[in-house]
């Protein structure tokens, strides 16, 4: 795989349609939070289908290391991509009319063995971007140690609920 140039980039969000960014804007924004680069594009797979594979194969020469597609439908984007790179794709199934975006979850979680991706929840960009994040810091200790504080903080965030709300914590777990 192609070394990573300084600042380029790290995380390609791509999405099939501008419909699309209202859910996938949410892995953007969690990027950023971490501090993370990425770049966000409209692609897609039926639309532009050269495009597609043309941005997929070329991905790790430019720099990128994870690949999050989100599409909605016949989502087909993130199966797409992973046809086109070794690169991890993370799929995000976009919400639709029909039962609440089961077409498009089953259309990105079905893929045919050899060709992986990694499928969140639908609508679920923010733990593409989460997801992103944790395979960038298996080579990224400081990004680990942030990742950690995160899930650390939100573990209080419960028990500070939990306290709330006067429930008493299980006194053989503590
Ligand atoms: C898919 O079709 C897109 O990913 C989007 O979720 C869905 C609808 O696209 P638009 O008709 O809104 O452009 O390709």
């Amino acid at each position: 795989m192609a070394e990573q140039p300084a600042s380029g980039p790290l995380v390609a969000i791509v999405m099939g349609s501008d419909s699309d960014l209202r859910v996938m804007g949410q892995a953007a924004e969690t990027l950023a939070d971490l501090g993370i680069p990425c770049s966000v594009q409209i692609i897609s797979a039926h639309r532009t289908p050269t495009l597609a594979a043309d941005f997929a194969a070329g991905a790790a020469e430019r720099g990128y290391r994870v690949i999050i597609a989100g599409a909605g439908g016949a989502a087909h984007l993130a199966g797409a991509m992973a046809a086109h790179t070794v690169l991890p794709v993370i799929g995000v199934p976009i919400s639709t009319g029909l039962a609440g975006g089961l077409d498009s979850l089953l259309s990105t979680v079905q893929m045919p063995r050899g060709v992986p991706v990694a499928t969140v929840a639908v609508d679920g960009a923010a733990n593409a971007a989460l997801l992103a994040a944790q395979i960038l810091a298996t080579a990224d200790p400081k990004l680990g140690r942030q990742l950690l504080e995160r899930k650390e903080a939100m573990a209080r965030e419960v028990e500070e609920k939990s306290a709330r709300l006067g429930l008493a914590a299980d006194p053989d777990v503590i």
